[in-house]
């Protein structure tokens, strides 16, 4: 049964990892023989490219564009051929994770700070697939904002966002001390603001700050959005 606790959906008694397997493989059944796809990055979307490897092994004939050094190691083993935005600019879909979504499929991405490379696969798609397991979901969002910032220019843009109103933490390594290092030789700030009641304006002024190479909220790309939730049935689409 869903309730709604703390602005999230709660589906009780459902582990997680059983959740986001339906909604990957669900995705998985979206991609069709011929396509070029974006890869994301994360927990959920590896049940998507687990399930996709399987399809390629039975002939499936596709070619994938992955967000980060993860997607693009777990395709190599996974067998899922590779390409990228230079041979391909234009992509047919991609499947991705998110750490929230409202409920316009505005989104939060970034837990794994490869935000910067899924928003240029997603921005290349026709169609953006979001994978996601019921904790995800919410009325408002309101999860930290994860920025990539040039190292240049950490200090400044720490304070520009204090300024903002937001409360910035420069993101740590985990068995590696100091700051964590994104694919692209950047760091991460994660920002809290709140309830975010206008994402669009928000993911506008933060991507305007000199230094900030990217930020995790993905307002601007609703309309090609189909988000797939897993659930004990399976997974459900979406209604927006
Ligand atoms: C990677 O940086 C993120 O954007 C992930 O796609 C997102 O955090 C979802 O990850 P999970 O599927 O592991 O929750």
């Amino acid at each position: 049964m869903d309730i709604m606790r703390d602005n999230r959906i709660i589906m009780e008694g459902l582990a997680p990892d059983v959740a986001k397997q339906a909604a990957g493989i669900r995705a998985a059944e979206m991609v069709e023989d011929g396509m070029v796809i974006g890869l994301g990055t994360g927990s959920t979307v590896l049940f998507a490219m687990q399930k996709l490897s399987t399809k390629v092994r039975e002939g499936l004939d596709i070619a994938g564009v992955p967000t980060s050094l993860q997607a693009a190691m777990r395709a190599r083993e996974l067998g899922i051929p590779l390409t990228t935005l230079d041979d391909h600019p234009v992509l047919d879909l991609a499947i991705d994770g998110a750490d929230q979504v409202d409920p316009v499929f505005r989104v939060i991405k970034g837990r794994g700070a490869a935000h910067l490379r899924e928003k240029c696969v997603a921005a290349a798609a026709g169609r953006f697939i979001i994978v996601a397991d019921p904790g995800k979901i919410v009325r408002v969002l309101d999860a930290a904002v994860p920025l990539e910032v040039l190292p240049f220019a950490v200090t400044p843009v720490l304070s520009v966002l204090k300024g903002l109103g937001g409360v910035p933490v420069l993101r740590e390594g985990q068995k590696k001390d100091g700051p964590v290092i994104t694919d692209n030789g950047n760091m991460v700030i994660d920002c809290r603001f709140g309830l975010i009641h206008q994402p669009e304006q928000l993911e506008l002024s933060l991507t305007t700050i000199p230094g900030v190479l990217s930020c995790g909220i993905f307002s601007g790309f609703t309309e090609k959005t189909t988000v797939i939730v897993g659930d004990a049935a399976g997974a459900r689409i979406l209604p927006r």
